[in-house]
């Protein structure tokens, strides 16, 4: 198989291939245990038909449409856009190509953000690659997909069990006309704490060369110095390098002069200067009100010279006025998401941005009957993950006052519960912006933004206010990762910790200034790879060892479950989610070209041990796994 792999690999076709061909493409190397992938694959579906799927509420799965996918003709649509210019023209041709450009530019974030802010990060690869090249073709004009990155690195290993490199693989190879992009946290990667600079530059390197054209970079605290090394890798990759300024407060509120213009611009200046090909504002909580998006892009754009990008979460509903505003004022690019996949914590939608630009000077290149049909896929795949929506059902006006990025808003309520705060979740609401002034006003967004969310959780179910918490901080253990945070591990915030509320979180202990790259030692990968091998009994790639240096439970449970039952990314995601109903018959493809009939026959009575048989048939033959009544 391994021969069958490398030699239908696009790379090897086209010889664009070193030394480093075997070491990055882990496809290549995983080869199927033939003996038993069908047994694997029932043992799944056997227990999430008896034991349910976590987060998803046990009932009889649901029947579903088909998600309705555009039909083409061969060929429709023109596959040469963004990517093409910025293969043959390098990343400073595509910023003269954007600078040129007289209509504002899109990138749809349905791939990512969307999901992430609106389903818990929770949408499988299985739903991405069926609508990719139909969104290929009929968004060619698109500046980018925003479609990896984030939190879907460690989603897709966690809860999915899927493998996030196999995902951007497949994308690519339906996507080539268009730039990749991502979000990538500076020194966390797309985890929650800084890492070993060695390993930031692999990941980023692994990133490129996997497929990651524009690499999204911002620093929680909004610090330049903890995003320098990542802004230098994705430059010697030969990618884009667009910094990111993480808007908080209101530069128009007079009462709030922490975060002023000034304080943008100064920003904006340092990175250009650091090497930044586009500034990204990411207004992660969508706070960024229309009239101060006037004035900050316009007051931007006579202070820099490279392309803004705007990013924003339609949480309050402002969503297109706002860019409409930021598009008068000379915004380059925004971010949208597909109508049906867009508004409250997701982004502003493509369909309604088009429609409100109609006959503008600067609407958008984009045909929206492409935008509807694309959207009516994401209607019907929305459905499949219902049990992941936040609940949130009308604009909320609230986030001007506790300042909560879109994707935390429901993980935080999620959490709350899980502590037994489901019903003060009001009071947890308000603390969030009570900690955030306690911290002195800093940058919320991940992962600094759980950090104020741990205290906040932590005040209210202690009875804690901003007194006793300093009066009484000797006494009381705060939360990890608040201790983490005000020891400087990351980074440092504009203007300092408060000086009282630091020393009674620390108790002695120092607080550090410099990077914190700087004091991590490099990961030696090879050695790591050595005690995977040995660990997992298998070949692993690079892709797997730097997985295991970001999240090494994480990914420890993820190759433990593809070990019991092998690659279930291949089942459709109603069955993934809630198994099989009685006398169902699916089809599942394993891999291209073969397919496995099953039907799901009967379940067995619970035996003494707490075990079932689960009967099937695998394509027409009678199987039966026994499965663990978890219930
Ligand atoms: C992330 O870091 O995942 C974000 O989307 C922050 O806004
Ligand atoms: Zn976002």
């Amino acid at each position: 198989p391994f021969l069958e792999n490398v030699t239908k690999h696009e790379n090897f076709i086209t010889g664009h291939y070193d030394t480093s061909f075997i070491d990055s493409t882990p496809e290549l190397f995983i080869f199927p245990k033939k003996k038993d992938r069908g047994t694997k694959m029932l043992n799944y579906i056997g227990t999430v038909t008896v034991n349910g799927f976590p987060g998803v509420e046990k009932k009889k799965k649901p029947v579903f449409e088909k998600p309705r996918i555009p039909k083409l003709a061969p060929s429709e649509g023109f596959l040469t856009g963004t990517k093409q210019i910025l293969d043959n023209e390098g990343p400073d041709g595509l910023v003269r190509w954007v600078k040129s450009q007289k209509n504002v530019l899109l990138t749809d974030t349905t791939f990512r953000d969307a999901h992430q802010s609106l389903l818990a990060t929770r949408v499988r690869t299985n739903d991405l690659k069926h609508i990719a090249e139909p969104s290929a073709r009929l968004l060619p004009d698109l500046f980018s997909f925003e479609m990896w990155g984030g939190a879907t690195f460690d989603v897709a290993y966690r809860f999915l069990k899927e493998d996030p490199w196999n995902r951007l693989l497949t994308m690519r190879e339906k996507i080539p006309n268009v730039l990749f992009q991502m979000l990538l946290r500076a020194s966390n990667a797309v985890g929650y704490k800084n890492y070993p600079d060695n390993v930031i530059r692999e990941f980023v390197e692994k990133s490129a060369f996997t497929g990651i054209d524009v690499f999204r970079i911002f620093d929680s605290l909004n610090w330049v110095k903890g995003m320098e090394v990542a802004i230098d890798a994705v430059r010697q990759n030969g990618k884009i390098a667009e910094a990111a300024i993480c808007y908080t407060g209101d530069i128009d509120d007079r009462t709030r002069t922490k975060y002023d213009i000034a304080y943008y611009k100064n920003l904006a200046k340092e990175l250009e200067a650091q090497g930044a090909h586009i500034l990204a504002i990411k207004d992660m909580a969508g706070l960024l009100k229309p009239q101060a998006a006037y004035r900050l892009i316009s007051e931007l754009k006579d202070s820099i010279d490279i392309p803004i990008h705007l990013h924003t979460h339609d949480t309050s509903g402002n969503g297109i006025f706002m860019y409409a505003k930021a598009i008068e004022a000379g915004v380059d690019i925004v971010d949208t998401a597909l109508s049906t996949m867009s508004g409250l914590t997701s982004q502003p939608s493509a369909n309604t941005l088009y429609y409100a630009l109609k006959g503008a000077e600067r609407e958008p290149n984009v045909d929206v009957h492409s935008l509807e049909t694309l959207a009516h896929y994401w209607e019907d795949v929305r459905k499949y993950y219902s049990d992941f929506e936040s609940g949130m059902m009308s604009p909320h006006t609230e986030v001007y006052q506790h300042e909560m990025p879109g994707g935390q808003y429901s993980n935080l309520q999620q959490q709350a519960k899980a502590v037994g705060l489901g019903d003060r979740w009001e009071e947890v609401k308000r603390m969030y912006a009570r900690v955030n002034h306690l911290f002195g006003d800093i940058v919320k967004v991940t992962p600094s933004s759980k950090v104020v969310g741990d205290m906040a959780l932590f005040m209210v179910q202690n009875n804690l206010d901003e007194n006793t918490v300093i009066d009484e901080g000797e006494k009381i253990d705060f939360p990890d990762s608040v201790i983490e945070l005000f020891e400087g591990y990351l980074g440092q915030p504009y203007g300092g910790f408060p000086e009282k509320l630091q020393k009674v979180i620390l108790k002695g202990r120092e607080q550090i200034t410099v990077r914190p790259g700087e004091l991590l030692e490099d990961v030696d990968f090879d050695q790591l790879k050595e005690k995977l091998f040995e660990d997992l009994g298998r070949q692993v790639t690079s892709f797997d060892a730097l997985a295991y240096a970001l999240y090494p439970k994480v990914f420890m449970d993820y190759s433990r479950t593809v070990e019991q039952f092998g690659d279930i990314s291949v089942l459709d995601t109603p069955t993934f989610l809630h198994g099989m109903r009685l006398g169902e018959e699916i089809e599942v493809e394993i891999e291209t070209g073969k397919t496995l009939i099953v039907k799901l026959v009967s379940i067995g009575q619970a035996q003494a041990d707490g075990t079932r048989v689960v009967y099937f048939e695998l394509n027409g033959q009678p199987r039966e796994v026994v499965i663990k009544d978890e219930n």
